[in-house]
Protein backbone atom coordinates (compact mmCIF):
# COMPACT_ATOMS: atom_id res chain seq x y z
CA UNK A 1 0.00 0.00 0.00
CA UNK A 2 1.37 3.66 -1.02
CA UNK A 3 2.08 6.06 1.62
CA UNK A 4 1.50 9.51 1.61
CA UNK A 5 4.35 11.55 1.31
CA UNK A 6 5.04 13.48 4.06
CA UNK A 7 5.84 17.50 4.34
CA UNK A 8 7.05 20.04 6.40
CA UNK A 9 4.37 21.52 8.72
CA UNK A 10 3.65 25.58 7.69
CA UNK A 11 3.29 26.96 11.26
CA UNK A 12 3.73 30.04 12.55
CA UNK A 13 4.11 30.60 15.91
CA UNK A 14 2.70 33.31 17.69
CA UNK A 15 3.56 34.93 20.69
CA UNK A 16 1.02 34.73 24.35
CA UNK A 17 0.25 38.43 23.91
CA UNK A 18 -1.22 38.08 19.75
CA UNK A 19 -2.88 35.07 20.41
CA UNK A 20 -5.01 36.08 24.08
CA UNK A 21 -5.81 39.19 21.48
CA UNK A 22 -6.52 37.43 18.46
CA UNK A 23 -8.62 34.28 20.70
CA UNK A 24 -10.13 37.04 22.27
CA UNK A 25 -11.44 38.90 18.83
CA UNK A 26 -12.72 35.95 17.28
CA UNK A 27 -14.93 35.52 20.17
CA UNK A 28 -16.01 38.92 20.06
CA UNK A 29 -16.89 38.48 16.78
CA UNK A 30 -18.37 34.93 16.78
CA UNK A 31 -20.51 36.34 19.84
CA UNK A 32 -22.10 38.50 17.63
CA UNK A 33 -23.47 36.45 15.08
CA UNK A 34 -26.97 35.60 14.95
CA UNK A 35 -29.28 33.16 13.19
CA UNK A 36 -31.97 35.77 10.94
CA UNK A 37 -35.05 35.31 9.54
CA UNK A 38 -35.24 39.03 7.68
CA UNK A 39 -32.97 39.02 4.44
CA UNK A 40 -32.41 42.01 2.35
CA UNK A 41 -32.76 40.90 -1.52
CA UNK A 42 -29.38 43.03 -1.72
CA UNK A 43 -26.88 40.39 -3.79
CA UNK A 44 -23.65 39.73 -2.18
CA UNK A 45 -20.37 39.14 -3.65
CA UNK A 46 -20.26 36.37 -5.11
CA UNK A 47 -16.32 35.81 -4.54
CA UNK A 48 -16.73 36.49 -0.81
CA UNK A 49 -18.67 33.76 -0.97
CA UNK A 50 -16.97 31.24 -2.86
CA UNK A 51 -14.05 32.40 -0.29
CA UNK A 52 -16.18 30.87 2.24
CA UNK A 53 -16.96 27.94 1.01
CA UNK A 54 -12.93 27.93 0.33
CA UNK A 55 -12.62 27.98 3.97
CA UNK A 56 -15.14 25.47 4.92
CA UNK A 57 -13.45 22.91 2.44
CA UNK A 58 -10.37 23.46 4.75
CA UNK A 59 -12.32 21.42 7.49
CA UNK A 60 -10.64 18.11 8.67
CA UNK A 61 -12.29 14.84 7.58
CA UNK A 62 -12.77 10.92 8.14
CA UNK A 63 -9.40 9.89 5.86
CA UNK A 64 -9.35 12.83 4.33
CA UNK A 65 -12.12 12.05 2.08
CA UNK A 66 -14.17 16.05 2.06
CA UNK A 67 -17.03 14.14 2.02
CA UNK A 68 -19.00 17.81 0.90
CA UNK A 69 -20.81 19.63 -1.55
CA UNK A 70 -21.34 22.97 -0.93
CA UNK A 71 -24.25 23.94 -3.67
CA UNK A 72 -24.35 28.21 -4.43
CA UNK A 73 -27.76 28.68 -5.39
CA UNK A 74 -28.22 32.29 -6.53
CA UNK A 75 -31.19 31.60 -9.41
CA UNK A 76 -34.55 33.11 -8.33
CA UNK A 77 -36.72 30.41 -10.23
CA UNK A 78 -34.44 27.78 -8.32
CA UNK A 79 -35.13 29.40 -5.18
CA UNK A 80 -38.79 29.64 -5.88
CA UNK A 81 -39.05 25.93 -6.66
CA UNK A 82 -37.00 25.26 -3.29
CA UNK A 83 -39.06 27.51 -1.13
CA UNK A 84 -42.17 26.11 -2.07
CA UNK A 85 -41.24 21.99 -1.74
CA UNK A 86 -39.76 23.55 1.99
CA UNK A 87 -43.19 25.12 2.86
CA UNK A 88 -45.38 21.79 1.73
CA UNK A 89 -42.84 19.88 4.32
CA UNK A 90 -43.22 22.53 7.16
CA UNK A 91 -46.85 22.94 6.95
CA UNK A 92 -46.82 18.69 7.83
CA UNK A 93 -44.80 19.48 10.66
CA UNK A 94 -46.58 22.20 12.01
CA UNK A 95 -49.69 20.49 11.24
CA UNK A 96 -48.85 17.47 12.89
CA UNK A 97 -45.71 15.76 12.57
CA UNK A 98 -43.72 17.94 14.90
CA UNK A 99 -45.35 17.37 18.97
CA UNK A 100 -46.48 19.83 21.36
CA UNK A 101 -43.35 20.26 23.06
CA UNK A 102 -41.48 20.47 19.99
CA UNK A 103 -44.09 23.05 18.99
CA UNK A 104 -43.66 25.09 22.34
CA UNK A 105 -40.16 25.33 22.26
CA UNK A 106 -40.14 27.14 19.04
CA UNK A 107 -42.65 29.48 20.45
CA UNK A 108 -39.62 31.93 21.21
CA UNK A 109 -38.70 32.23 17.84
CA UNK A 110 -42.21 32.74 16.39
CA UNK A 111 -41.20 30.47 13.24
CA UNK A 112 -44.35 28.76 11.08
CA UNK A 113 -44.21 27.35 7.46
CA UNK A 114 -44.16 30.21 6.31
CA UNK A 115 -40.29 30.70 4.59
CA UNK A 116 -40.59 33.50 2.24
CA UNK A 117 -36.45 33.86 2.82
CA UNK A 118 -35.79 31.08 0.86
CA UNK A 119 -37.25 33.53 -1.99
CA UNK A 120 -35.61 36.93 -0.84
CA UNK A 121 -32.21 36.01 0.71
CA UNK A 122 -29.94 36.88 -2.54
CA UNK A 123 -28.07 33.31 -1.97
CA UNK A 124 -28.35 30.01 -0.59
CA UNK A 125 -25.76 27.49 0.34
CA UNK A 126 -27.20 23.70 0.14
CA UNK A 127 -24.25 21.60 2.10
CA UNK A 128 -24.58 18.02 1.35
CA UNK A 129 -22.86 15.04 2.96
CA UNK A 130 -21.60 12.19 0.61
CA UNK A 131 -22.78 9.10 2.59
CA UNK A 132 -20.08 7.00 0.44
CA UNK A 133 -18.08 8.43 -2.32
CA UNK A 134 -18.96 7.91 -6.32
CA UNK A 135 -16.21 6.36 -7.79
CA UNK A 136 -15.15 7.35 -11.11
CA UNK A 137 -15.86 3.94 -12.54
CA UNK A 138 -19.56 4.33 -10.99
CA UNK A 139 -18.69 2.33 -8.00
CA UNK A 140 -19.15 3.18 -4.09
CA UNK A 141 -16.26 3.97 -1.91
CA UNK A 142 -16.34 4.29 1.87
CA UNK A 143 -16.21 7.58 3.87
CA UNK A 144 -15.78 8.05 7.18
CA UNK A 145 -17.78 10.24 10.12
CA UNK A 146 -19.31 11.93 7.47
CA UNK A 147 -21.88 13.57 9.82
CA UNK A 148 -18.89 14.65 12.17
CA UNK A 149 -17.11 15.84 8.79
CA UNK A 150 -19.49 17.83 7.52
CA UNK A 151 -21.04 19.35 10.51
CA UNK A 152 -17.27 20.81 11.41
CA UNK A 153 -17.23 22.12 7.67
CA UNK A 154 -20.39 23.68 7.74
CA UNK A 155 -19.44 25.52 11.27
CA UNK A 156 -16.55 26.57 9.39
CA UNK A 157 -18.73 28.26 6.70
CA UNK A 158 -21.17 29.96 9.18
CA UNK A 159 -18.05 31.40 11.04
CA UNK A 160 -16.30 32.64 7.66
CA UNK A 161 -19.58 34.12 6.64
CA UNK A 162 -20.06 36.24 9.82
CA UNK A 163 -16.13 37.59 9.39
CA UNK A 164 -16.82 38.44 6.03
CA UNK A 165 -19.93 40.68 7.09
CA UNK A 166 -23.19 38.52 6.25
CA UNK A 167 -25.85 37.18 7.94
CA UNK A 168 -27.14 32.94 7.91
CA UNK A 169 -29.75 31.35 8.65
CA UNK A 170 -28.84 27.63 10.05
CA UNK A 171 -32.19 26.19 8.62
CA UNK A 172 -33.15 22.10 8.27
CA UNK A 173 -36.51 21.98 5.96
CA UNK A 174 -37.50 18.57 7.22
CA UNK A 175 -37.36 16.24 5.82
CA UNK A 176 -34.63 17.60 3.27
CA UNK A 177 -35.27 15.03 0.96
CA UNK A 178 -36.29 16.94 -1.88
CA UNK A 179 -33.30 19.53 -2.34
CA UNK A 180 -31.28 16.70 -4.14
CA UNK A 181 -33.93 16.48 -6.21
CA UNK A 182 -34.19 20.11 -6.83
CA UNK A 183 -30.56 20.35 -7.87
CA UNK A 184 -30.22 16.73 -9.46
CA UNK A 185 -27.25 15.74 -6.91
CA UNK A 186 -25.87 12.89 -7.20
CA UNK A 187 -26.86 9.60 -5.69
CA UNK A 188 -24.52 9.70 -2.91
CA UNK A 189 -25.02 12.96 -1.66
CA UNK A 190 -27.71 13.73 1.50
CA UNK A 191 -28.39 17.27 1.90
CA UNK A 192 -27.59 18.52 5.41
CA UNK A 193 -27.83 22.12 5.69
CA UNK A 194 -29.78 24.78 4.09
CA UNK A 195 -28.26 27.90 4.83
CA UNK A 196 -29.69 31.11 3.39
CA UNK A 197 -27.03 34.41 2.97
CA UNK A 198 -27.23 37.76 2.72
CA UNK A 199 -27.89 41.02 5.00
CA UNK A 200 -30.65 41.59 7.35
CA UNK A 201 -33.53 43.44 5.99
CA UNK A 202 -33.92 46.83 7.74
CA UNK A 203 -35.71 46.59 10.83
CA UNK A 204 -34.58 42.81 11.14
CA UNK A 205 -35.67 41.50 14.79
CA UNK A 206 -33.91 38.59 16.51
CA UNK A 207 -35.58 36.84 19.67
CA UNK A 208 -34.01 38.11 22.93
CA UNK A 209 -32.16 35.31 23.81
CA UNK A 210 -29.07 34.61 26.18
CA UNK A 211 -25.68 32.58 25.51
CA UNK A 212 -24.58 29.85 27.99
CA UNK A 213 -21.74 31.33 30.05
CA UNK A 214 -18.09 29.99 30.04
CA UNK A 215 -18.92 28.07 33.43
CA UNK A 216 -22.03 26.15 32.26
CA UNK A 217 -20.10 25.12 29.02
CA UNK A 218 -16.64 24.55 30.12
CA UNK A 219 -15.90 21.32 32.53
CA UNK A 220 -12.50 21.97 33.91
CA UNK A 221 -10.39 18.82 35.41
N1 LIG B 1 -37.80 23.14 10.45
C1 LIG B 1 -38.87 23.95 11.02
C2 LIG B 1 -38.95 23.85 12.51
C3 LIG B 1 -37.78 24.30 13.27
C4 LIG B 1 -37.13 23.41 14.07
C5 LIG B 1 -36.10 23.81 14.87
I1 LIG B 1 -35.27 22.47 16.11
C6 LIG B 1 -35.67 25.15 14.89
O1 LIG B 1 -34.62 25.54 15.69
C7 LIG B 1 -36.35 26.06 14.10
C8 LIG B 1 -37.40 25.63 13.28
C9 LIG B 1 -38.76 25.38 10.55
O2 LIG B 1 -37.77 25.74 9.91
O3 LIG B 1 -39.67 26.17 10.80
Amino acid sequence: MAEAPFIPLEFRRQGEDEMRARAAAFAAEAGQRRSIRAFSPEPVPLEVLEDCIRAAGTAPSGAHKQPWTFALVTDPGLKAQIRVAAEEEEQANYGGRMNDEWLSDLQPFGTDASKPFLEIAPALILVFRHAWELQEDGSQGQNYYTQESVGIASGMLLAALNAAGLATLTHTPSPMGFLAKVLDRPANERAFLLIPVGYPADGCQVPALARKGLDEILARY
